[in-house]
């Protein structure tokens, strides 16, 4: 049976909204073991990683990167939990906390593959750097940190550069790209689904394509997921909301076609923010997508 590893990073300070560090325990009220131990998988929830606290008011940016050392100490001691979970032969399933955990997860899992397939649900692209930020939040860097391009502390994380390949990613449900962003996308030719793509090709032909195209390049597949991927109405516990997103439906159809191809080998749920969602139903939806994740069934 499948071995599952749940480790939940309550990281808030990769962007400036209070409130996100919570994501691991709405997710865990949410029900996550309970729904997950229907299935046919060995379970182990490992707890969290300890993550500095948010002290008072905000510091200043230095080189243009909020809280830079403590999001480095942080996604170091993840990066090393997510490498041992692998070795152990377990499935990493972490829980954020906002998006620059991304850094850690991808440095752990990296390692243990030579063209490490990334999807990266959300509505951002996650490709600025301390250059092209327009707000300095790690949370808008993660996948280009894991390129290789950015400040070198981020970058060398867990001490190797760069944990992916561009000809590797697929981004899904892109609406909200900075200037910086676009230029990168196009000069390194990362493939993306923007909700236009979406919606004219229906995200069962999205998910077929995106599972064809990672399939032959790929050994192995991380799922990153931010729940700002979804649209507000379905998701409105995240810091970031932006209208026009992925729906409930198109999210557990994309799940549900990851689930079939067998093909994921690590998966990360973040910015859930339970300060900000109504009777934690954005952690509901979470939970829900991970049910199709990991195999539910509707019949
Ligand atoms: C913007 C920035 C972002 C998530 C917002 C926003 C980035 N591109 N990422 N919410 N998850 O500040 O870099
Ligand atoms: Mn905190
Ligand atoms: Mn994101
Ligand atoms: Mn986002």
């Amino acid at each position: 049976m499948k071995k599952l590893s749940i480790l939940g990073v309550p990281m808030d300070l990769g962007q400036n909204r209070r409130g996100v560090d919570m994501g691991p325990s709405a997710i865990r009220y949410a029900g996550v073991l309970e729904r997950l131990e229907k299935l046919e998988l060995v379970i182990e929830d490992l707890g969290n990683v300890e993550i500095a606290q948010q002290k008072g008011e905000q510091k200043e940016l230095v080189d243009n990167l909020r809280n830079l050392n403590e999001v480095m100490e942080g996604n170091e001691k993840l990066a090393q939990r997510v490498d041992d979970i692998i070795e152990e032969g377990s499935f990493p399933l972490i829980l954020g906390g906002d998006h620059s955990i991304a850094i850690g997860t991808l440095a752990g899992v990296s390692k243990h593959y030579k063209n490490l397939g990334v999807i990266w649900y959300d509505a951002h692209g996650d490709l600025n750097n301390n250059e092209t930020s327009p707000s300095g939040n790690i949370h808008g860097m993660p996948l280009a940190v894991s390129l290789g391009i950015g400040h070198e502390r981020l970058v060398n994380i867990h001490g190797y550069q760069p944990k992916v390949k561009p000809e590797n990613i697929v981004i899904i449900g892109a609406r909200s790209l900075d200037g910086g962003e676009r230029e990168l996308i196009k000069e390194k030719g990362i493939k993306v689904f923007t909700m236009h793509e979406v919606d004219r090709l229906g995200m069962s032909a999205v998910m077929q394509e995106t599972i064809e195209y990672l399939k032959g390049r790929t050994d192995g597949l991380h799922l990153s997921l931010d729940l700002d991927g979804l649209d507000p109405d379905t998701a409105p516990g995240v810091g970031t909301p932006v209208m026009g997103g992925l729906s409930y439906r198109e999210s557990h159809l994309a799940m549900e076609m990851l689930h079939e191809s067998g093909l994921v080998t690590s998966a990360e749920f973040v910015e859930v923010n339970p300060i900000l969602d109504e009777k934690n139903k954005t952690a509901s939806v979470a939970v829900g997508l991970m049910g199709s994740l990991f195999g539910e069934k509707l019949l």
